[in-house]
Order: C-alpha cells, then sequence, then structure tokens
C-alpha cells in the first residue's frame, strides 16, 4: 500500500504528519492483537527519558556538564559526563514505568535485574553513543532494542532472557539528537520518524513509513583505519571511490545511519587491528539498528551473517556491521567474498 504522508489512514490519524508520538503509539496498539498496553507506555518512557537527554545535551556547553567524567566504563573508554547523565536518565525512565524486568546498558558491566516480577520486557540500551562528540556540539544518539523475556512471569531473570538474537526484538529504536532531535522506531510494522518539536515539548510524526532507498551514492568508514582492512573492504571502498560516491562520515552511528537510512548508503565498520571484532557492540547497537534497517527495506550484515541472526555469547560482544542500502550492502559482501577466495586459492 502507498501512503500519503499527508493522508490519515483508515484508523483516522496513525500516519498524518503532525501526529503526536503518544497518539500515534496508542493507535498503533491494535497492531498487536491482546496487546495490553505495556509496550506502549514502555515506549512512552523512553521517549519522556529522551526528551530530558535532548534538554541536558542542549546545554551541554552551557552548564559545563560536557567533557570527561574522570572514569572509565566497562569497555575501558572514557566516560563523558552526558554519558552518566543519559545512563541515569534512561534507567530511571525503565526501571519505574514497571514494564521492565532487566536492562542491559553499554555503561554497566553487568545485567541490571530489575527484580520487577510483573516486567514483561528486557531492554538493551546505549544511551548516548557517538559521546566522543559532545564536547564538539556534532550529533549524537540514544540506541535501544526491547524483547519480550523467554521465562515465565515471576521467575527470577535468567540469561536466556537477555542473549536473545535480534530477530527476536519486539521494538527497537533510535533518538538522534542532531540540528533537530528525532525518535525513529519500529514494532516490525516499518519505520517512523518523529521530531522534537522543543516550545511545545511533543515529538511529531514527520517521516511516516521509512522506506530506505535501494542504493545510494555515499559510503560512511573511518578511512583513518584503511591499513587495517581486509582485502574485500578495500576493493569495495575503491569501487565507491571510482564511481565518485560521497564519503561522509560523523563518527556518531546514529547520524551516520540516519542519514543513509534517508538518503541511500552504506555504513562500514569492519575488524581492525585494535578491534579485531569490529568496534560496534552487536546488543547495544548493532541490533537495534539492524532492525530498523530491515523493516525499512535495508540490510544489515557482519559481513558473514545477517546481523538479526547473531545469538550473542556475552554482553558486550562486538560485531564488524555492514548496514545500509541493500544493493551497497549486497556489493559489500561481494568483494569480502570475492577477496576470501582469492585468498584460498
Ligand atoms: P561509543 O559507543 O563509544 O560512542 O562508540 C561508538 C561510535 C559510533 O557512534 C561511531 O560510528 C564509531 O564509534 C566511531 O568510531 P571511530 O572513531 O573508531 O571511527
Ligand atoms: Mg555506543
Amino acid at each position: 500500500m502507498k501512503i500519503n504522508p499527508y493522508q490519515p489512514d483508515q484508523s483516522g490519524v496513525a500516519y498524518s504528519v503532525g501526529t503526536t508520538l503518544d497518539r500515534f503509539i496508542k493507535f498503533k496498539q491494535s497492531d498487536f492483537p491482546f496487546a495490553s498496553g505495556e509496550l506502549s507506555q514502555l515506549l512512552r518512557d523512553i521517549a519522556l527519558a529522551a526528551k530530558i537527554v535532548n534538554r541536558e545535551t542542549n546545554r551541554a556547553g552551557l552548564a559545563n556538564i560536557g567533557g570527561a567524567f574522570g572514569q572509565t566504563n566497562v569497555q575501558g573508554e572514557e566516560q563523558q559526563k552526558l554519558d552518566v547523565i543519559a545512563n541515569i536518565r534512561f534507567m530511571r525512565a525503565l526501571s519505574k514505568g514497571g514494564e521492565v524486568c532487566a536492562i542491559v546498558s553499554e555503561e554497566e558491566d553487568a545485567v541490571i535485574d530489575l527484580k520487577n516480577k510483573s516486567g514483561k520486557y528486557v531492554v538493551a540500551i546505549d544511551p548516548l553513543d557517538g559521546s566522543s562528540n559532545i564536547d564538539v556540539n556534532i550529533s549524537i544518539g540514544t540506541i535501544f532494542s526491547i524483547y519480550r523475556r523467554k521465562t515465565p512471569l515471576g521467575s527470577p531473570i535468567q540469561m536466556e532472557d537477555i542473549m536473545q538474537p535480534g530477530s527476536e526484538q519486539v521494538a527497537a529504536g533510535y533518538v538522534l539528537y542532531g540540528s533537530s532531535t528525532m525518535l525513529v522506531y519500529t514494532t516490525g510494522f516499518g519505520v517512523n520518524g518523529f521530531t522534537y518539536e522543543t516550545s511545545l515539548g511533543e515529538f511529531f510524526l514527520s517521516h511516516p513509513q521509512i522506506k530506505a532507498p535501494k542504493s545510494g551514492k555515499i559510503y560512511s568508514i573511518n578511512e583513518g583505519l584503511e591499513m587495517d582492512w581486509q582485502e574485500g573492504i578495500k576493493n569495495y571502498i575503491d569501487e565507491c571511490k571510482a564511481k565518485r560516491y560521497a564519503a561522509r562520515y560523523i563518527g556518531s552511528l546514529v547520524a551516520d545511519f540516519h542519514r543513509n537510512l534517508l538518503k541511500g548508503g552504506i555504513y562500514l565498520y569492519p575488524a581492525t587491528k585494535n578491534n579485531p571484532n569490529g568496534k560496534l557492540r552487536l546488543l547495544y547497537e548493532a541490533n537495534a539498528l539492524a532492525f530498523i534497517a530491515e523493516q525499512a527495506g535495508a540490510k544489515a550484515t557482519d559481513g558473514k551473517s545477517r546481523i538479526l541472526d547473531i545469538v550473542p555469547d556475552s554482553l558486550h560482544q562486538r560485531t564488524p556491521l555492514f548496514i545500509g542500502s541493500e544493493e551497497m550492502v549486497d556489493q559489500a559482501i561481494k568483494h569480502i567474498e570475492k577477496s576470501k577466495i582469492s585468498a584460498t586459492v
């Protein structure tokens, strides 16, 4: 069905531009037969925390809250003050609503068991991604995945509730704190984007039913690491250059992904010498964006498997990530496979 963004769908308002996020979530609840409204409430909780983090990021320079906090997180990286603040805000929002039983966060070394017997959902979150960009006023983002717990309600949380492949996500999204703030999410029925209107304090539907272009002319990769790339990646990037594609790399995954999703492009973070398994985290970064990509008709792989099929074996597991327009990802994979074959003959 072709959706005219300016016309309401049968439900009355769901796809009309200008619909508030709250109203949209309420209308879309009917996508889930027998839904009790908990997932809807959880999405609202996340949106509220996003508004608070948005306020903090806007004040970052003014309030002297940017910059390093003097601690390192579990990945050995320096935490920024805003990472800490965003983590606290999201933890609070997720633990107060009553829908969540456990949280895993890029900023926490262990699972946070909320001991909430009635919480159906597990959330994996990167509260503030691209945090090295905070101090220099460049876009940053929040990334989240929501899973239904596997073990029965009321029983203690088990690792099987947490270590689910991305294909089990019931919802995923990101918040982009950019030139405007956007929340983009999916519950498996397409992808919709909402823009924050600061004076009203509301997210409004601005990008209904996002569809990624099948191909594009943008490639995003940290070219400073070229000497570490495997042959196939080098060949693919050479091809992008030969075709005069544009190199665009912000160094904030959400921002690079969002641009490529709308305009057509590919983001690549391959294995490197320092990060032999890639840099990005499967649970907090790759899974959510892979779910969104697929829902928008794009693609995500680690070079061997579909990201959503990878069964995690550790919380902070890293993965190579090739994500974006379908034909571009396919072409990158072709180069990777070709170089592997020629290496064996
Ligand atoms: P972070 O979670 O510590 O913020 O790191 C993730 C970020 C991504 O947003 C970005 O795409 C990538 O790291 C950039 O890495 P690099 O500086 O190695 O190119
Ligand atoms: Mg991150």
